[in-house]
């Protein structure tokens, strides 16, 4: 028997970075999705992976020194090792370098040409390579900075096929007219009205300048074009099920929900179904963008050296709470903060008082009153009111799912928690038993019981490891099974013995973490197998490191452009460091006992670029300077001969 499909995607993560609590995030929101769809017996494939090809990627491993293949399988392996230790329940992982995906990209490229919507042309124009988008002048910053990401962008003429966007303009607008939930949430859908209302261009979609990406395919001849890398990537979609190989799992195709940021709304929510129109594949029918997770009001980067590490996070407060803090903490759409304040309040509040204490309750009744049993024969007798409403408000969650408002699906999920505890409270079982009313005593620990078996049910998609705890105390199993009585009837659990289990929620006092790593510190040992340093290979007490790990450090040439000293310090200069990129680095250099500034003014510097930024005196540094000290002071170490600034030290 075929049964409802329901595809699930993430966006593929690209390989120039490893996983922060942003890419957790879209991954959980999906898992979550994927799970509460299995468990309603839905037939479900849920894929994640990551995006290899680009500039942007060749740029990444050409600065450390690696091979872009070599450098996209160790970032690459991260993110799967990362969505395996966290059980994320993919279906599939597809990098965008697989050769099945590489040939469908191919094939879209073909129909796209024989359907007539591919021409040859000249770009001309802007280029952000962070972004790996084209703008039009029009849309730059002081005419040369990328609107999104601020970067400076590249001025780029060169041959390149076009995709006709321009003629979808039309369609799409229809299409956003038509399905008011295509793109959710709905304010998102109006952004993308009144952008495609502006008018769109036709899109560069090949380039020639690089050449880490899918090659053209044979018939169109033209071997110096690559594909462009969202043309690439987000055909990942449907290449991931077959699509130009052997369409095996094309049957799931159109997705339930294509789970995004909001920064890449408009690659998804315009270019792909332009895409897909143009290949006469039918549309997604919810592109859902969720917003952006901050630390202390600042978007996470590297640069900043802010970036939050999900695995230390889950290592200290638990992955399930972490999971819970995530969805239940923003509302899906909005930005969210992230503080380990908030992420305690979670668990002690939500988690600690309200379900785990609940659990408590009921093993301590349990214990005292009947020996651990616990029996649901008259608990419609005394509690129907009770069931009812808890019922009541486990027939309002499944729409919240897939209209992506977890967070109101979490606070529905507690009302049942809160009759309970307020039925313990109300009715009081110790009076009972007092009173002699030993049935209606029982029929209290039954629907408490009865209570937190639904409530886990419907709890597992955010929390799978905790509720299966909470199941197995219960002697049930939490499956489509399970789900059909518990949820969708109002079936009770049978009578057993209550298994014992620890506090699940043990209360926190104070954070678990002194301080939150940037998650850069920890990428390295997760890239690379580190090599175990034996004693034999060390020098005078000095480990040796291989040369991956010297690549590590990115040391690069500069030109001191400002210098001025730190007011009240004996030691410090303040200098502003200029490496080639968009705007000079602030360094806080201890060198003032041996360079005045006005040393230090338009001479040229080594500078470790990727050390992660510190304060002194109050003063922002965003790197270091080499130099060398002995008995008879310190020495800048500079390049023999000027060079361009940027330039790498190898
Ligand atoms: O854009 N808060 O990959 P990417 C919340 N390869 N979510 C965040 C986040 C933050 N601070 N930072 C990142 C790409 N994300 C392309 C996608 S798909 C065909 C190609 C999440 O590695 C968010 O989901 O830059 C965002 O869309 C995704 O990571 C971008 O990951």
């Amino acid at each position: 028997m075929s049964c409802e499909k329901a595809y699930i995607t993430t966006p593929i993560y690209y390989v120039n970075d490893i996983a922060h609590i942003g890419h957790a995030y879209t991954t959980i929101i999906a898992d979550t999705l994927a799970r509460y769809s299995r468990l309603s017996g839905l037939d479900t494939y849920f894929l994640t992976g990551t995006d290899e090809h680009g500039q942007k990627i060749e740029e990444a491993a050409k600065s450390r020194g690696k091979s872009t293949q070599n450098y996209a399988d160790e970032i690459s392996a991260t993110f799967k090792n990362l969505w395996d230790e966290f059980d994320i329940s993919y279906d599939k992982f597809i990098r965008t370098t697989d050769v099945d995906h590489m040939k469908g990209v191919q094939k879209a490229f073909c129909v796209m040409h024989d359907n007539g919507d591919i021409y040859k042309d000249t770009y001309k124009g802007h280029y952000c390579i962070s972004c790996e988008t084209f703008f039009p002048a029009i849309q730059l910053v002081d005419d040369e900075f990328c609107p999104e990401c601020g970067k400076s962008t590249t001025v780029v003429e060169e041959e390149s096929y076009f995709f006709k966007l321009s003629k979808y303009e039309k369609p799409l607008l229809d299409w956003y007219e038509n399905n008011p939930d295509c793109i959710l949430p709905r304010s998102k859908r109006n952004e993308v009205i009144r952008f495609v209302e502006g008018g769109l261009q036709d899109l560069s979609i090949t380039r020639t300048s690089f050449d880490w990406g899918v090659k053209l395919p044979k018939e169109m001849n033209d071997p110096k074009h690559v594909m462009y890398v969202w043309l690439d990537a987000l055909m990942n979609y449907v290449t991931a099920l077959g699509y130009g190989t052997d369409d095996k799992d094309m049957d799931y195709w159109p997705a339930r929900v294509q789970l995004i940021g909001k920064d890449i709304l408009r690659f998804h929510a315009i270019y792909w179904p332009a895409f897909l129109m143009s290949l006469g594949l039918p549309l997604p029918k919810h592109i859902a963008a969720h917003g952006w997770w901050t630390r202390d009001g600042e978007k996470m980067s590297k640069s900043k050296g802010n970036v939050v590490n999900p695995r230390e996070i889950a290592d200290a407060y638990g992955l399930d709470n972490f999971r819970y803090f995530m969805l239940r903490e923003v509302p899906f759409g909005g930005d969210g903060d992230f503080s380990q304040k908030a992420l305690i309040d979670r668990i002690n509040s939500d988690l600690g008082n309200d379900l785990g204490n609940l659990l408590n309750r009921l093993i301590g009744m349990s214990g005292k009153y009947f020996e651990g049993t616990v029996n649901s024969e008259y608990v419609t007798t005394y509690y129907q009111n009770e069931l009812d409403e808890v019922h009541a408000s486990l027939d309002k969650l499944e729409p919240f799912i897939f209209e992506m408002q977890i967070h109101r699906y979490l606070e529905e999920l507690w009302k049942p928690l809160t009759v309970a505890n307020k039925a313990i409270d109300r009715y009081q079982p110790w009076t009972l038993m007092k009173e002699g009313k030993e049935e209606e005593a029982m029929a209290l620990n039954g629907l408490i019981a009865a209570i937190l078996a639904k409530v886990s049910v419907m709890l597992y998609p955010v929390m799978p490891e905790i509720c299966t705890k909470i199941s197995n105390a219960l002697h049930f199993s939490i499956d489509n099974k399970s789900w059909k009585n518990m949820i969708k009837s109002t079936t009770l659990l049978n009578t057993f013995v209550l298994e014992k289990i620890d506090p699940l929620f043990p209360r926190i006092e104070k954070p678990l973490l002194e301080q939150i790593e940037p998650v850069d510190k920890k990428v390295e040992s997760n890239a690379s197998e580190k090599p175990e340093t034996k004693e034999s290979e060390k020098t005078k007490g000095v480990a040796l490191i291989g040369i991956d790990q010297f690549f590590q450090t990115s040391l690069k040439v500069g030109t001191v452009v400002k210098a001025e000293e730190v007011p009240k310090s004996k030691k410090l200069l303040l200098l502003q460091v200029d490496i080639g990129e968009e705007n000079p680095r602030q360094v806080v250099a201890g060198i003032k006992e041996w360079y005045s500034a006005e040393d230090m003014l338009n001479t040229q510097v080594c500078v470790v670029a990727n050390l992660k930024p510190a304060k002194l005196m109050g003063l922002k540094s965003e790197g270091m300077l080499l130099a060398a000290k002995d008995e008879n002071g310190l020495c800048m170490i500079r390049p023999e001969q000027p060079k361009t600034v940027g330039t790498p030290i190898s």
